[in-house]
């Protein structure tokens, strides 16, 4: 995945045409574009193959399930033009490092703490451990919280050179510049681009904001 910008959208609209015309407005200001069940299921997985002809595509289907289970869904999503798959790490060590098998040459990045309020009460407490459960399996990075960039610095303490790439900005009200301070390479960033009134500006915002990381 290129490092031009550092920002990453996250493409939860669920209006099929409405989200590859944002997908193609934001092209040279995203470094990838990431989709999520609500597109997948309003406009069917071939959406992964339409949008990874403008961008490199990370699938957050935050596989959490057995080894046999998280490689087929995977492979699939590869399959489909994935660059990169997110998964869940609480599954525990067996399910990772078949995750990571099942990717071939696509990167896998694992989810340490959740960036919403609930995601103290489960992941929090856990996230360390399950940051260098990652580390052991060989995934290319976390997920981390730019809502708590005290907790994406712990997280970043343990990746060592791996990616984090960190959701929570805009309409969650993290920051982007708090969250590359913190430790993040690059930052997600959904409803505060696809749901303004002008995606590219606000694309261009968040990347005039992350230059000076870059
Ligand atoms: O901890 C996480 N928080 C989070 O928001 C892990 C995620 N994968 N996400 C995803 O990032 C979330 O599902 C959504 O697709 C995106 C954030 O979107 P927004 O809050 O910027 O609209």
């Amino acid at each position: 995945m290129r490092r031009d910008t550092g920002l990453i959208l996250a493409l939860d609209e669920t209006d099929a045409a409405k989200a590859m015309m944002v997908a193609e407005a934001v092209a040279d200001k995203v470094d990838a574009v990431k989709v999520n069940w609500p597109l997948i299921l309003s406009a069917g997985p071939e959406v992964i193959t339409r949008l990874s002809a403008v961008s490199d595509v990370i699938c957050d289907l935050k596989v959490a399930d057995i080894p046999n289970t998280a490689r087929l869904i995977v492979e699939g999503a590869v399959s489909r033009g994935a660059s990169a798959v997110i998964v869940h790490a609480f599954t525990g060590e067996d399910s990772m490092r078949e995750a990571v098998s099942a990717a071939g040459g696509a990167e896998v990045f694992a989810v340490t703490e959740m960036s919403h309020p609930g995601g103290r009460t489960f992941t929090a407490p856990h996230a360390e451990e399950m940051a260098e459960m990652g580390v052991r399996c060989g995934v290319a990075g976390f997920i981390a919280p730019a809502t708590r960039p005290d907790r994406l610095r712990a997280v970043r303490s343990i990746a060592g050179r791996l990616k984090i790439l960190s959701p929570g900005v805009g309409a969650q009200g993290g920051g982007a510049a708090s969250a590359m301070s913190a430790g993040a390479d690059y930052v997600i960033v959904g409803r505060a681009i696809y749901g303004a009134g002008d995606p590219a500006s606000a694309a261009s915002a968040f990347a005039d904001e992350l230059r000076p990381f870059i």
